[in-house]
């Protein structure tokens, strides 16, 4: 069941990859749709109209044209929430698990000024719908797209403005079908023995550990922007000393001139910078850098950079304005280290999906809150958006609260030989322009990873990392690219190219399960191993086990809580060992549980999270939380706390001795009345204790 029209796509990037060409598409910006005094947005979220093409050959909405009238007047149709999942939505198994095209319709009352005036572009976005997209707008098709989880869009002003009465009849036609070029691949087996199987049967294989949910994942909307419009925006942030610079590049589009007026403000809406053209550096004295969480004391500054675009058609004069936050960064890898601003940064972090009961990968506002209220709960201050790009939302969520981000694109599952032809390094290439082109002006973003636990050993391994890897790194010369592997160190073929080892294990679960004894030796192993070939810094970008909610066993057992709690204990003081060293990181494998397809070493889906599916905290929580707010005052630059904010409230004061400052918050549990005896700890670098002094301090 191959996703239809896919193949002329592949052929050009097949030929582009053969070239070693960068291969790059029409350039053109995907910036996030944000209002303005030149922009309007409107979003088109609620319910849709929903047919699955169930027929034989799944063709028959091609075949009998669906997108030429309206959906209701083809064959019957179900109410379909938009964002979500269709998956599990209905009562209907067959729809769970349905492969093939799924067709979406709405009709839309775009703003009759909009219509009329032909300096507006009217721009039809997605947020991501999975996996293979058509769009039509009153039967005619606007739009096409290969992959999951990345937005496209359309100009579709032409087409509303042929006949202004029509109403705009949306059709979106999606299908799931994964193949062994797509990210991620897969594969559909036809049974064909009828004594076993009734006629047209199929299956879809999958490589990787997560439901294959589908439908229009993220939001759609309209949005406006005038004819000549700023079209992208690169910015890459650099300081020295107390001076910041933001080094930035807009690009316009319909015009080849424009006049260009680049303001950067500071939170409080003071402009600090200004510049003029398309491209500059704005220099910021007194910078508010960008910190992650539990580093600073302000963690996530953003200036807002505001973009002002004045030109002229003819007599017609156009003014387009948009605002870019930017966060003030840098981000470099040594040998052993992850530098952020040029101090150490330890990732202890979860690894999510996106993934809820009943939404599926359904963008969520309330869990999305919710999830970023459990993280800062729990101490993390970042996550791998294992296992492909999450929704811009998100990542604005992280820019916000300073949590760190590994980005990852849907390279997972990467299993046969087979994808690692041309035409999936082709597609892989084209996948990482995307993403990159959506998310490389996050400050939260520190380093991109191109794939999780591919055949690494096989052969081409060599060939399509090599170029993965170098391409991801012409596109942003920024940031550290990685992979995720659970290959053999010494013959992990893409392992060269990487900047940081990022390694996943599961010692004493899918290898000797039920013996924790051998996690320390192990893991000590793996990590001596990994560092002496490569000499780079390591993160451990996996590790856990299943536990069942509620079931207990002492000595622990297999899927209770007590042998999840343990094994991650036994896993942390490895770490605590190796972060001396050269483990910069430990993401824990899963933030919550999430659906899988169904097997037998999954009972309804995978246990691994921390919290269940519905957000509530396991034991290894606790283990965990305890654990994070240590490193929390062990690794970042905040002074020592002996508590976790969620139960104290906090008084700020500065101690200087010997001009050093040694402390700026203090609990106020710990303080009282009066003179205070204050004892402070001096870190002069990671975990390195330096010395001790006491210095009073009087608090009222
Ligand atoms: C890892 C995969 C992840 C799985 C996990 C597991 O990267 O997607 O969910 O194993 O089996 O190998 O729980």
């Amino acid at each position: 069941m191959a996703a239809r029209k896919c193949f002329g796509l592949h052929c050009v990037l097949y030929l582009c990859a053969l070239l070693e060409l960068v291969c790059l598409q029409e350039s053109r910006g995907m910036l996030f749709p944000r209002e303005s005094s030149s922009r309007e947005v409107k979003e088109l979220n609620g319910l849709w109209r929903f047919r699955a093409d169930t027929s034989a050959s799944r063709n028959e909405g091609f075949d009998r044209a669906w997108y030429k009238s309206p959906l209701a007047t083809t064959g019957p149709v179900l109410d379909m929430p938009v964002p979500a999942s269709y998956n599990d939505i209905s009562q209907d198994p067959t729809l769970r698990d349905f492969i093939g095209w799924v067709w979406y319709e709405r009709e839309v009352v775009v703003p009759s000024r909009w219509v009329q005036d032909e300096g507006t572009r009217v721009v039809l976005r997605v947020g991501s719908a999975h996996y293979y997209s058509m769009v039509w707008v009153n039967g005619v098709q606007v739009a096409e797209h290969e992959g999951g989880h990345l937005p496209f869009e359309a100009d579709i002003g032409e087409v509303i403005r042929k006949d202004p009465a029509e109403p705009c009849r949306i059709t979106i036609a999606v299908n799931n079908t994964l193949t062994l070029t797509t990210l991620p691949p897969g594969t559909i087996t036809h049974m064909d023995d009828r004594t076993k199987y009734p006629a047209g049967y199929f299956v879809q294989n999958i490589y990787f550990d997560f439901f294959n949910y589908a439908g229009i994942h993220r939001p759609v909307l309209l949005y406006t922007t005038p004819k000549i419009y700023v079209d992208d925006i690169t910015v890459s942030t650099n300081f020295l000393d107390n001076t910041g610079f933001v080094e930035y590049k807009v690009s316009i589009k319909g015009a080849t001139t424009a006049n260009l007026k680049v303001t950067l403000m500071d939170k409080d809406g003071h402009c600090v910078a200004t510049s003029n053209g398309a491209s500059g550096v704005l220099k910021v004295v007194d910078v508010s850098l960008w910190w992650p969480y539990l580093m600073h004391d302000n963690p996530g500054y953003l200036y807002s950079m505001e973009v002002r675009l004045s030109a002229a058609d003819g007599q017609l004069q156009f003014e387009d304005v948009y605002s870019l936050p930017v966060g003030i960064r840098t981000v470099n890898v040594t040998s052993t280290q992850f530098l952020i601003n040029n101090k150490p940064f330890y990732f202890h972090g979860v690894n999510k999906h996106e993934d809820s009961d009943i939404r599926g990968k359904g963008l969520d506002w309330p869990l999305i809150v919710k999830d970023f209220n459990l993280i800062k709960w729990l101490g993390a201050n970042s996550f791998r958006t294992s296992h492909y790009p999450y929704a811009e939302e998100i990542m604005q969520m992280c820019d916000r609260h300073g949590i760190v981000v590994i980005d990852e694109c849907p390279g997972v599952g990467i299993k046969d030989i087979r994808s690692f032809g041309n035409a999936s390094l082709a597609h892989h290439l084209s996948v990482m322009d995307e993403l990159v082109r959506r998310d490389k002006n996050h400050p939260s973003v520190v380093m991109w990873s191109v794939a999780n636990e591919p055949a690494a050993e096989m052969p081409p391994a060599d060939y399509y990392f090599k170029t993965l890897i170098k391409h991801t790194k012409t596109l942003d010369p920024t940031r550290p690219v990685t992979y995720i592997t659970d290959s053999n160190y010494a013959r992990d073929k893409g392992a060269p190219y990487v900047d940081v080892i990022c390694v996943n294990s599961y010692f004493s679960w899918y290898h000797d399960p039920g013996h924790m004894e051998v996690i320390p030796i192990q893991l000590n192993t793996q990590f001596e191993n990994w560092f002496g070939k490569y000499k780079k810094p390591i993160i451990q970008s996996e590790y856990g086990a299943d536990a069942v909610p509620g079931l207990h066993s002492d000595p622990p057992m297999m899927f209770t809580e007590e042998y999840q709690k343990n094994v991650l204990k036994r896993y942390h003081s490895v770490f605590d060992e190796k972060r001396k060293q050269y483990v910069i990181g430990e993401l824990i494998w899963n933030f919550a549980d999430f659906m899988t397809a169904q097997g037998i070493t999954r009972v309804v889906g995978n246990k691994k999270g921390i919290f269940t599916r519905q957000r509530q905290p396991k034991s290894a929580a606790y283990i965990l939380r305890e654990r994070y707010w240590r490193l929390a005052n062990a690794t970042g630059t905040l002074p020592l706390w002996t508590d976790t904010p969620a139960q104290t409230s906090w008084v700020t004061r500065e101690v200087v001795r010997n001009g050093f400052h040694m402390a700026k918050r203090f609990n106020t549990r710990n303080l009282f009345s009066g003179s205070n005896r204050i004892h402070a700890e001096v870190y002069a670098t990671l975990d390195c204790l330096t010395g001790f002094t006491e210095s009073p301090g009087l608090f009222t």
